[in-house]
């Protein structure tokens, strides 16, 4: 029988046993030693055993104005008690359309309609559909092609599975779905180690498109998905020209560029979205994480006007057969609304860009820390990757995820890479304090 977790479980607590399945975690390790945190507030998190941990890493990537934030409890309170849900198929509620439209606002000129989820993943898989039907809405149903890229992460529905490129990720689960096809990352320790910000080297590797272009015939192809920064793979920044070179190609072969702002979205990179750091727009972008700081899950896909037009030219009734239970859920819009409130009166869509110089100071003074082979930067996202440990792939990040989580600060590990993304409150006393744990966690990793 499974045994009642208490509320107030502690660290010690025998979680063996328990029910939950735990997501992306080793289950029989975690449960013999669990984490458990209980309160949050601000730039930390309390544990169950009563121990401030700094969050160096917004919850898991999404909390960028910070923990339980006045104004976002509010709006969720109040929507809670006044409209629970409300259908979205054939029905409506004002606070959906409110939403959407300061989403609108808030979005790169010409990004003026947004369809909503419940997550990046289905973010992701929304924005393969919806490419796919504005081609065969244009009479260009031959494209079926869907493109990502390795070391590419786009969620865990079928769709962004396969064209996602983490292998661990793919491996079993299947063929996915058919015409998925992969150009190659831009990961390049050769030449690009130790990059600031940019790496100089590399627009080239955007050229892979065009060898699959000439393999497919660019006419079968319908989008490429991209992550502007790519995240889950260790913050892969783009080499100078990449993203433009990308455009170029898709622009030429009539190819739909879809970015994956799931995590560089919402102020990450010093500006409301990378298109607008980088000088690149897509076509279509994902979003979701930042887009409610986390409070109630929520995606979206944002679509430049013409696209939309070209669905509204079809004949009268329901225009793309899509769609979730929660789509614009109240609750969600209520909680993005009282995010987009508390962005903008505290600046954080743009507040990155004043910590940035610290931040990336910090983050390669690590390169003299042991095992270290890289440091990568851009806004506030940052790794360290580590020599693999012979025979022992991944244990050294773990190592030093369990060094800092004991002294007090949570920073997020991935194969042998560290990430650090902090909230975009962070002050920067707090931006030391991160590093600073993360030398000494990295000094006691052998
Ligand atoms: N696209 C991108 C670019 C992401 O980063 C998703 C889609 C999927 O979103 P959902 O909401 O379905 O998880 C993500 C999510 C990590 C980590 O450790 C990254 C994500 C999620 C969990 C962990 O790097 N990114
Ligand atoms: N499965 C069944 C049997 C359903 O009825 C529905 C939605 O009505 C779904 C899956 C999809 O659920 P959601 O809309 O929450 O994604």
């Amino acid at each position: 029988m499974n045994k009642r977790v208490p509320l107030d479980a502690t660290p010690a607590a025998d979680l063996e046993q328990a029910a939950f399945w735990m997501p992306y975690t080793a289950n029989r390790q975690f449960k013999k030693a669990p984490r458990l945190l209980v309160r949050a507030e601000g730039m930390y998190y309390w544990t169950a055993d009563g121990r401030q941990v700094l969050d160096g890493q917004s919850g898991l990537w999404c909390v960028n104005a910070g923990h339980c934030r006045p104004k976002i409890v509010a709006a969720v309170q109040k929507q809670v008690a006044t409209m629970d849900f409300a259908p979205t198929f054939n029905m409506g509620h004002p606070v959906a359309f409110e939403f959407a439209e300061r989403l609108a606002q808030v979005a790169p000129p010409g990004f003026s309609k947004v369809f909503f989820t419940n997550s990046g993943s289905e973010s992701a898989d929304t924005a393969l559909k919806i490419a796919l039907a504005y081609h065969r809405a244009r009479g260009e149903g031959q494209r079926f092609r869907l493109i990502g890229r390795e070391r590419g992460y786009h969620g865990v529905n079928f769709g962004g599975m396969a064209v996602g490129g983490i292998p661990a990720n793919r491996k079993a689960f299947g063929p996915g779905v058919a015409g998925a096809g992969h150009i190659r990352h831009t990961h390049d320790l050769a030449r690009s180690a130790f990059s600031r910000g940019q790496p100089a080297h590399g627009a080239e590797f955007a050229d892979d498109l065009e060898r699959l272009c000439v393999l497919n015939d660019p006419s079968t192809i319908a989008a490429v998905i991209v992550e502007p920064v790519a995240g889950s793979a260790g913050v892969l920044v783009p080499p100078q020209g990449y993203l433009q070179r990308l455009r170029e190609i898709c622009t030429r072969h009539g190819i739909l560029l879809i970015f994956d702002e799931v995590i560089t979205g919402f102020g990450r990179l010093g500006y409301p979205f990378a298109s607008q750091r980088f000088g690149v727009m897509p076509d279509l972008f994902t979003v979701a994480k930042g887009m409610t700081n986390g409070t109630v899950p929520m995606g979206g896909v944002f679509v430049k006007q013409s696209i939309y037009d070209e669905f509204m030219r079809g004949p009268e009734g329901i225009e793309i057969f899509h769609g979730y239970t929660y789509s614009g859920h109240p609750l969600a819009c209520a909680a993005g609304l009282g995010t987009l409130d508390t962005y903008e009166e505290e600046g954080l869509l743009t507040r990155a860009a004043t910590l940035e110089k610290q931040f990336e100071d910090r983050v390669h003074a690590l390169r003299s820390s042991p095992h270290v082979i890289d440091v990568r930067n851009c806004g506030l996202m940052a790794a360290v990757e580590l020599e693999p440990r012979p025979g022992a792939p991944g244990k050294r990040a773990y190592e030093a995820f369990l060094n800092a989580f004991e002294a007090g600060v949570l920073m997020r590990y991935t194969g042998d890479t560290l990430a650090f993304s902090p909230p975009l409150i962070v002050e920067p006393a707090q931006v030391d304090r991160l590093f600073d744990c993360a030398r000494e966690a990295l000094q006691a990793v052998q």
